[in-house]
C-alpha cells in the first residue's frame, strides 16, 4: 500500500450517561491518543476526532433514573468527560457532541441521501407500545421472563443472566419499564438498511478483503457475522430523544442511535474545520483517497464500525472506508467486570484528584496491561508494582543517574566525547549501541502495527540497556582513574536519555515535556531516534528533578478500601441488626396527641438539587397537602403515585429548601438501606384515622 498523505483517527464516542473510567481509557482513548502522538512525532498530518454520544436509550434511562431531562443528563456528563480527557492529556483535535446543530443537520442529510437513493426498505412491524405512557418501547424498556433460563428480569434485547440475545416478543409476561403495565403490540413503520443485500454487493465484497490485515479479534467477529448472513436492521426508532427522521410520515421517530453516532465523527470533523475557518476542508479528510481512516474502539462496537458504518458510507458514496479498526478487548478491575451501574470502576476524574500530576503513571500501567488481544486486569497492587519497579526504578533511575553525574562532574555542561580505548569499555559501548538499535527498530515496527503494549515494553528496554551500560562501566569509579573515558560514557548515556525522551513523547507526554526541557532538546521528531547525537557537547542541561514519586502502600490501601466499601454495599447481607434501644415510656395521652391519617399520594417529584428529597402531594380526604419526604433514594417518584400512606397530619409545618412541608410520612426502615412506607393493608379512603 502506498504511504497515505494524511490520517483521520477516531475514538469511539462515549455515551454521555456517566463519567469516564479506566476501562474506557484502556479500551480505546489511550491507544488512539498514543498512536496519534506517534504519527504526529513522525510529522504526519493527523486529525484526531471524538465527542459525546448523546442519543440513545442509555441516556433516556439515566435521565429517568435521575429524575431529570435527557438534555440535563448529557450536558452534565459531556462536560465531565471533556474535562477529564483534557486533564488526562488525551489530545483530540476536536471533541464534539451529537446534540449539536451541525450534527443534527449532518445526520439528517445523510439519512435523506440514502432515503432518496432508495437504499432503505420501508417495513411495517408490530412493536410493543405502552398505552398509558403513550409511546413505543425501546428494547431496554421492556422486561419479562427469559424463555431460556426463566430469569424474571430479562430485557427486551438480552437476558443478562444467561446471555441470550432476545427480541422483545420472545419475553414471557412482558412489562413496560415506564408504567409497569403489560404493553400491547402496535403497528409502526420504520426504515431498514438491507444489510443482507448490501453484503452481496461487489463494493462490500471488495471492502472486506481489508479484514485480512486486521487484528484477529475483529476478523473473527466479522467472519461470524458474515457467515451467518446479515439481517436488515431498522435505522429509525419510535422514540422522542434523538435526531428526528427527516422524511414525511416519520413524525415521532428518530434516527437509530447507531445510525447517527458514527456520523458524529463526520460532524465533529466539520465543526473542527469550521472553527479553523476552513469549512470545506473536512472533505479532504473524509473523501480524499489519500487519507487513511482508522477507528479505535472497544470490542462491543466492532460490528457497527467494521460492517454497518462502512455500509452506510458506501451506499452514500463519496466517502473513504476504514483502513483499520483496532479494537481492544475488555479491562477488568480487581477480579470483576467494570460496571458503571454497579459503581465498580476507577473513575478518571477521581484518579486525577487522588493522584494529581500523575497522569503518566496511569498511562504507563494501562498501556502495559492493555487488553489488545484478550481481556486483562487492573489491580492497584499491580499499579504500584509497575510504577515503582519499572517507571521509578528502571526508567526514572537511569535518567536521574546520568543527569546527576553530568552535574556533578561537569557542572551541567554536556562533556565532549573523546572516544574509548579500553577494550572492556569499547565492548560495553558496542552492546549498548546494538541493544538500542534493536529496541528502536522493534518499537517502530510494533507502533506501525498498533501493538502499543509491546512497543512500550521495547521503550523501557532502552532504559534497561542504559542501566546495564552504567553498571558494566561504572563511571563513578572510573572518574578517578580514567576521566577522559567517563566523558564519552556519559555523553553516550545522555544520548540514550534523549532517545528515551523522544519515545516518551508517545507513551508519557508529560514526562517527555519535562525531559525535553531538562536536556534542552529542540528537535523532538521521531527521526531523531536514528541519529547518533541528539544533545551536543557544551549544551547545558537543567538540574535533574525526580520524575516520579513512588506509590506508597497507604495510597493503594485507600483505593482498595474504597472498592471494598462498594463491594460491601453491593453484597450487603449483614448478619445482625443493631439493637435500637427502646425510648422511655409515654402515656396514652401522649400518644393520642398525634393525629395519624391515611393519605393517597397524588403526585410525586424530585426536588431539584436535593438528592434525597421527594415532594409529594397527598390527599387526606378533607384536604390536599404538600409533604417533603427524604425517601428519594428508596422510591422512584412514579412508584408512589396512587399509593396509600400513613401521614402525621398534625405535625407543625416546616420549611425545607424553601418549600413548606405540611406533615410527615411514616416509614419502616432498617440499618441495611431498606425503607418501606407504612401503608394500610387494604384499600381504605384517604382521611381515615390511624389509631
Ligand atoms: N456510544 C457505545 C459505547 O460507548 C457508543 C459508541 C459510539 S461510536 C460511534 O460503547
Ligand atoms: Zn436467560
Amino acid at each position: 500500500m502506498t504511504e497515505p498523505k494524511r490520517y483521520l483517527i477516531t475514538a469511539a464516542l462515549p455515551y454521555a450517561n456517566g463519567p469516564v473510567h479506566i476501562g474506557h481509557l484502556a479500551g480505546c482513548y489511550l491507544p488512539a491518543d498514543t498512536y496519534v502522538r506517534y504519527l504526529r512525532a513522525l510529522g504526519k498530518d493527523v486529525v484526531f476526532i471524538c465527542g459525546s454520544d448523546e442519543h440513545g436509550v442509555p441516556i433516556t434511562i439515566k435521565a429517568k433514573k435521575e429524575g431529570v431531562s435527557p438534555q440535563q443528563v448529557v450536558d452534565k456528563y459531556h462536560q465531565i468527560m471533556q474535562d477529564a480527557f483534557r486533564d488526562f492529556g488525551i489530545d483530540f483535535s476536536f471533541y464534539g457532541r451529537t446534540s449539536s446543530t451541525v450534527h443534527h443537520q449532518t445526520a439528517a442529510e445523510f439519512f435523506k441521501n440514502l432515503y432518496e437513493n432508495k437504499v432503505f426498505v420501508e417495513e411495517v412491524t408490530r412493536q410493543y407500545f405502552d398505552v398509558e405512557a403513550g409511546q413505543f418501547l425501546a428494547d431496554r424498556y421492556i422486561t419479562g421472563t427469559c424463555p431460556r433460563c426463566g430469569n424474571p428480569s430479562a430485557y427486551g434485547d438480552q437476558c443478562e443472566k444467561c446471555g441470550t440475545s432476545l427480541n422483545p416478543t420472545d419475553l414471557i409476561n412482558p412489562k413496560s419499564a415506564l408504567s409497569g403495565n403489560t404493553p400491547v403490540l402496535k403497528e409502526t413503520k420504520n426504515w431498514f438498511l438491507p444489510m443482507g443485500e448490501i453484503q452481496q454487493s461487489e463494493a462490500f465484497q471488495s471492502y472486506i478483503k481489508r479484514f485480512e490485515n486486521w487484528k484477529s479479534n475483529i476478523k473473527g467477529q466479522c467472519a461470524s457475522w458474515l457467515n451467518e448472513g446479515l439481517q436488515s436492521r431498522a435505522m429509525t426508532r419510535d422514540l422522542d430523544w434523538g435526531v428526528p427522521v427527516p422524511v414525511e410520515g416519520a413524525e415521532g421517530k428518530v434516527l437509530y442511535v447507531w445510525f447517527d453516532a458514527p456520523i458524529g465523527y463526520i460532524s465533529a470533523t466539520k465543526e473542527y474545520f469550521d472553527s479553523l475557518g476552513k469549512p470545506e476542508e473536512w472533505k479532504t479528510y473524509w473523501q480524499n483517497e489519500e487519507t487513511s481512516l482508522i477507528h479505535f474502539i472497544g470490542k462491543d462496537n466492532i460490528v457497527f464500525h467494521a460492517i454497518i458504518f462502512p455500509m452506510m458510507l458506501m451506499t452514500h458514496g463519496g466517502y473513504n472506508l476504514p483502513v483499520n479498526v483496532p479494537a481492544n478487548e475488555f479491562l477488568n478491575l480487581e477480579g470483576d467486570k467494570i460496571s458503571t451501574s454497579r459503581n465498580w470502576a476507577v473513575w478518571l476524574h477521581e484518579y486525577l484528584m487522588d493522584f494529581p500530576g500523575r497522569q503518566d503513571e496511569l498511562r504507563y500501567v494501562l498501556t502495559a496491561i492493555s487488553p489488545e488481544t484478550k481481556d486483562s486486569e487492573f489491580t492497584w497492587k499491580d499499579y504500584q508494582t509497575r510504577v515503582n519497579s519499572e517507571l521509578v526504578s528502571i526508567f526514572g533511575n537511569f535518567v536521574n543517574r546520568v543527569a546527576v553525574l553530568i552535574h556533578k562532574y561537569y557542572e551541567g555542561l554536556v562533556p565532549d566525547s573523546p572516544g574509548l580505548i579500553d577494550e572492556k569499555l569499547v565492548a560495553a559501548n558496542a552492546v549498548l549501541e546494538r541493544d538500542i538499535r534493536q529496541s528502536v527498530t522493534k518499537m517502530n515496527d510494533l507502533l506501525d502495527q498498533v501493538r502499543l503494549r509491546d512497543a512500550q515494553a521495547e521503550w523501557i528496554n532502552i532504559a534497561r540497556a542504559g542501566n546495564k551500560f552504567l553498571a558494566d562501566t561504572e563511571p563513578w569509579k572510573l572518574i578517578k582513574t580514567d576521566p577522559e573515558s567517563v566523558k564519552t560514557l556519559l555523553f553516550n548515556a545522555l544520548q540514550v536519555c534523549s532517545k528515551l525522551a523522544i519515545g516518551a513523547s508517545v507513551f508519557l507526554p508529560k514526562t517527555a515535556e519535562r525531559l525535553f526541557n531538562m536536556f534542552g532538546l529542540n528537535n523532538r521528531s521521531w527521526n531523531m531516534l536514528d541519529e547518533e547525537v541528539l544533545v551536543h557537547s557544551g549544551q547545558r542541561i537543567q538540574t535533574p528533578e525526580i520524575l516520579y514519586k513512588p506509590v506508597e502502600d497507604g495510597e493503594i490501601e485507600t483505593q482498595l478500601n474504597r472498592l471494598a466499601e462498594i463491594k460491601k454495599v453491593q453484597e450487603s447481607v449483614p448478619q445482625k441488626a443493631t439493637l435500637h434501644e427502646l425510648k422511655p415510656a409515654i402515656t396514652y395521652e401522649d400518644f393520642d396527641k398525634i393525629d395519624l391519617r391515611v393519605g393517597r399520594v397524588l403526585e410525586a417529584e424530585r426536588v431539584p438539587k436535593a438528592d434525597k428529597l421527594l415532594k409529594l402531594t397527598v390527599d387526606l380526604g378533607f384536604e390536599k397537602r404538600t409533604i417533603l419526604s427524604g425517601i428519594a433514594e428508596y422510591y422512584q417518584p412514579d412508584e408512589l403515585v396512587g399509593k396509600l400512606v400513613t401521614v402525621v397530619a398534625n405535625l407543625a409545618p416546616r420549611k425545607i429548601r424553601g418549600i413548606e412541608s405540611q406533615g410527615m410520612l411514616l416509614m419502616a426502615g432498617n440499618d441495611f438501606g431498606k425503607l418501606y412506607s407504612v401503608s394500610p393493608e387494604k384499600d381504605i379512603e384517604p382521611g381515615s384515622v390511624v389509631k
